[in-house]
């Protein structure tokens, strides 16, 4: 085939990628891949293929891979965990695992000549890492506490098991679906404080009653960029949560999205290529139009309000379920590294104290659910909770990380291990009395959402006594849960080794947050 003449010029790189061959392609290829190892990899299949079967080639650690899975509504089961443990196990020193921004797990120090063995593992255990990264339709969200919460009104685990099965044919791959102009984002909330972060996802489905039935109410073109942040708005549409239509209408959205990339010009320039510029260049009148057109039947109008009236919870501590005898646990993980002994832990205490599950959420934390109460006591005194605490110290608790540095060579500066330690400092020298949620993010890309915290702290370079040195711009006042919002910035440049101080007076001048008194010496 004489490519250059049937690929349109004004592609951008990528497209021109996948124009010459389809992302899911390199599935049929990885034992061959194995065998040449990586060096050998043709450029776009290391760097850009291979990202649809979720392997990520890493500039930072060259020949040890990122392996971002998929875990629908972010649950999992002890099983699941332990063969996820197992594969960083055998890494050493180059494995862990870290806990996403979209309640998923991605292993690192993954080498490319044991993926096909990997993948007959996640495969054993009905796992699947497919279509999570690039051009694709991103982990799919859920409430953490569905089916266990007694205020739920939806519960979305079914609902978002079936989206996954439906978009990537059930873990297998699904060419419908792999040719996006862009990466694409869908959450479905079924409880009433909008844990997911409805507001930054590209199809946000938001619990309501419309003529006393209960469904969604539905929002587009939410997402976060270098270019541009942008909050998902109404399409006017809402669909019953008891059929298919949760289903189908996701799936007219991508179509539609997918059908009109090349004309509406989306396929030209990454920057903008998100859902929301599509929704821009037609009007949201257009849009519905026209998904209106490829899901087949007339759409019901939006419901006059939504069910969203809570607070964002983050669900660390001890909860009563729904189920009367029964508990949930929320533990802590500083900044969602987990090591593959952690994870053997957490599968170990969920089959022992719960029934199996392992649940993880947007705050980069883990749930154990179906704790019962008599066995409480006993929970509280294994020694993981001393590393994964139910009460953590406030900044600590609420603080977010971005992967950062260390592994992404997108970031300007160290995000994961300075986080944490100028969060424990200010924790150990001030009185907080409220959550202050920091979340920092290494670059612009804002994968570590700066722009939903109370303090977000976006990396950069700044010039500090004639030298460039690793700094962050602040954003402020992002709100979440009920009347989400998303903050602005409101300082640039601020150097990295000046933050410990700006950080303490912004908590003691807007947090109300107090130093602590020294404790008495007793002379
Ligand atoms: Fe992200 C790219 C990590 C959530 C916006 N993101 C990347 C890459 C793949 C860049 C790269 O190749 O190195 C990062 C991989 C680093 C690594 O080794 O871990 C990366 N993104 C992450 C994770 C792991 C951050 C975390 O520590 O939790 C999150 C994985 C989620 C998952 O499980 O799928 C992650 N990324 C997000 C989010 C948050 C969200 O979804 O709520 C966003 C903003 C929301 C959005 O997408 O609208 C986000 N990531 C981006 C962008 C900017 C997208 C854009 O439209 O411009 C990029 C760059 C790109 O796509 O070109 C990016
Ligand atoms: Fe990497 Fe930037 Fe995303 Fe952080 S925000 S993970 S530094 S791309």
């Amino acid at each position: 085939m004489n490519t250059k003449t049937q690929i349109p010029q004004k592609l951008n790189k990528i497209e021109k990628a996948k124009a010459q061959k389809d992302g899911l392609e390199v599935k049929n290829e990885l034992d061959y891949f194995a065998q040449i190892g990586w060096e050998n990899l043709d450029k776009a299949d290391l760097e850009i293929r291979l990202k649809w079967l979720g392997i990520f080639f890493r500039p930072v650690t060259p020949g040890k891979f990122m392996l971002r899975l998929r875990i629908p509504n972010g649950i999992l089961n002890s099983e699941q965990m332990h063969v996820l443990a197992g594969i960083v196990q055998r890494y050493g020193e180059d494995g862990s695992a870290d806990i996403t921004t979209r309640q998923n797990i991605q292993l690192r120090g993954i080498r490319l000549e044991d993926i096909p063995n990997i993948f007959q593992s996640l495969h054993n255990v009905g796992m699947t890492s497919v279509q999570s990264g690039m051009d694709n339709v991103r982990n799919i969200t859920g409430s953490p506490v569905a089916g266990i919460d007694a205020d739920e009104l939806i519960d979305t685990r079914p609902l978002v098991q079936k989206l996954q099965d439906a978009i990537t044919n059930h873990g297998q791959g699904n060419y419908d679906f792999s040719n996006l102009p862009r990466k694409f984002n869908i959450a479905v909330e079924g409880g009433r404080d909008n844990s997911i972060h409805g507001e930054i996802n590209d199809i946000a489905f938001i619990p309501a009653y419309r003529e006393a039935k209960l469904g969604f109410n539905v929002l587009v073109g939410g997402y976060l960029s270098a270019q541009r942040c942008a909050e998902a708005v109404p399409i006017n549409v809402w669909v019953p949560a008891d059929n298919d239509d949760v289903v189908e209408l996701s799936l007219a959205i991508l179509r539609v999205y997918t059908q009109n990339g090349l004309s509406a010009g989306l396929r030209e320039k990454r920057q903008t290529a998100r859902i929301m510029w599509l929704i821009d260049k037609w009007g949201i009148e257009q849009f519905r139009a026209k998904v209106e057109a490829e899901f087949g039947k007339e759409l019901l109008s939006a419901a006059p309000k939504d069910e969203i009236t809570q607070e964002k919870k983050d669900h660390i501590g001890i909860y009563p379920q729904k189920q009367s005898g029964y508990s949930y646990f929320g533990l802590h993980v500083p900044v969602g590294r987990l090591s593959a002994e952690t994870m053997f832990e957490l599968a170990r205490l969920a089959e022992v104290y719960g029934n199996g599950e392992i649940r993880l959420t947007v705050e980069q934390n883990v749930i154990l659910p179906d704790i019962a109460n008599e066995n409480l006591d006993a929970l509280l005194t294994e020694p993981l909770l001393e590393q994964f605490s139910i009460n953590p110290s406030p900044l600590k608790r609420s603080l977010i990380s971005c992967t950062g540095k260390q592994y992404c060579n997108f970031a300007l500066v160290e995000t994961k291990q300075q986080g944490l330690k100028i969060a424990q400092n200010l924790d150990r020298e001030l009185e907080i009395p409220q959550p202050v949620r920091i979340h920092w993010t290494g670059c612009p890309n804002s994968c570590g959402q700066p722009q939903v915290a109370d303090i977000g702290l976006l990396g950069t370079k700044v010039r500090k006594d004639g030298k460039m040195v690793e700094g962050v711009d602040l954003y402020m006042d992002g709100k979440v849960g009920k009347g989400a919002h998303l903050g602005k910035l409101v300082q640039k440049g601020i150097a990295c080794e000046d933050l410990p101080e700006v950080l303490r007076d912004l908590l003691i001048t807007k947090f109300a947050a107090k130093p602590k008194v020294p404790e008495s010496s007793g002379i």
